[in-house]
């Protein structure tokens, strides 16, 4: 096997690489506030306002890494928090006074919304230039035609996207002509990543709930990108020697013992069996560590496009 040519791949300990998203996450930030410096002498900041409804506790701990990161690269970073209880209207209301703010290039409303509000409707009211989470039907639609020079593309597939290049490169592999299989078919990670590899001229299988033998479509492909949402679904044993693995999956599970206020540990672990999957694969993503920095990164990117294209 050839080794790594890249500082993003290090050994895991059970054979594969693994691939260090937070440390390419870190790069692609450090690009971004490059780029805003240079649009800062066209007298544009680039600005990101997210939009957070209720208190789901994962999303307070994302959305404060977002708003960190707006500012490491130098935008302006407004967030809003609103009651769980926020009627439809009003979240819809701030979509549109945002849509008109002339210093906010970006506007993301975090998911999951509270059960009585339509994501659908809030998602579409976002004007699809400042839908830096590529969820609105325009943005999906350009993805879909493979028009990337107009589209916002969603982050965590694009972030995925830029880790499997990575790997690739640093072990001398070519993406086209590989077989990729994506198990999950979400509108925010599973349909754009198969679309995204099909782009890169894969010839890539999309795997659900209702395929027949997962262990079969996994165990032909040349690459594993997992959005399942179930802990370590995806076995080692299934994975095809030397193939690429990316793991979208963040699931908390019960840890060993206690913390210091005398609460239950838990951890965060993969939709693929880590240890045994890096024993057969050439290179994987660790969770957490892996795409889950780079989704924050890749939301920093759509941001600074979109101010870019609103400069002109
Ligand atoms: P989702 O909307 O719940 O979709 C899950 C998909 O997995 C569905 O298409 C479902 O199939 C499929 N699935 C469920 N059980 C399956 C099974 N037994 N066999 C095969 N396929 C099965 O989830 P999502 O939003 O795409 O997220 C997926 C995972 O990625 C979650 O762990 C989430 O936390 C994580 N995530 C991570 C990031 C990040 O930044 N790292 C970002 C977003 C999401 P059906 O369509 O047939 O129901
Ligand atoms: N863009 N992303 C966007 N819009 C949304 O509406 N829900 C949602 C979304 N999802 C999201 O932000 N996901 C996400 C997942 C993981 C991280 C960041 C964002 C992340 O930073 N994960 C760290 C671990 C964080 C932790 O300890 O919980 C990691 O290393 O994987």
């Amino acid at each position: 096997m050839s080794s790594s040519q890249s500082a993003f791949l290090k050994p895991s300990g059970h054979g594969a690489l693994a691939i260090d998203g937070k440390a390419v996450s870190t790069h692609v930030i450090e690009q971004v506030a490059a780029g805003a410096v240079k649009l800062a002498a066209k007298s544009v900041k680039p600005g990101l306002a997210v939009v957070l409804v209720g208190e789901d506790p994962a999303s307070q701990v994302y959305v404060r890494s977002k708003g960190k990161a707006a500012e490491q690269c130098g935008f302006l970073s407004v967030q809003h928090t609103l009651p769980a209880m926020t009627s439809e209207a009003d979240l819809i209301a701030l979509v549109e006074k945002l849509n008109a703010d002339p210093a906010i290039h970006g506007i993301l409303v975090q998911l999951p919304l509270p059960a009585h509000i339509n994501s659908t409707l809030v998602l579409e009211t976002i004007s699809p230039a400042k839908d830096v989470d590529g969820f609105h039907p325009v943005n999906a639609g350009l993805l879909a035609i493979g028009n990337m020079e107009r589209a916002l593309v969603p982050c965590t597939p694009a972030g995925s996207m830029i880790l499997l290049r990575e790997a690739a490169a640093a072990l001398g592999r070519k993406l086209a002509g590989l077989d990729a299989v994506v198990v999950g078919r979400s509108n925010i990670v599973g349909k754009p990543m198969a679309q995204l590899l099909l782009a890169e001229n894969c010839t890539v299988t999309i795997a659900h709930s209702r395929t027949a033998d997962l262990a079969a479509a996994v165990g032909r492909a040349d690459i594993v990108v997992a959005a399942v949402g179930r802990p370590e679904m995806v076995k080692g044993a299934w994975i095809k020697p030397g193939a690429l693995v990316i793991d979208v999956g963040i699931n908390r599970v019960p840890g060993e013992g206690f913390d210091a206020q005398g609460r239950p540990r838990t951890r965060l672990v993969g939709d693929v069996e880590y240890a045994a999957a890096a024993g057969r694969a050439a290179a994987i993503t660790p969770v957490p560590g892996g795409v889950g920095p780079m989704t924050i990164a890749m939301l920093m990117q759509n941001t600074l496009t979109a101010a870019t294209r609103a400069a002109g």
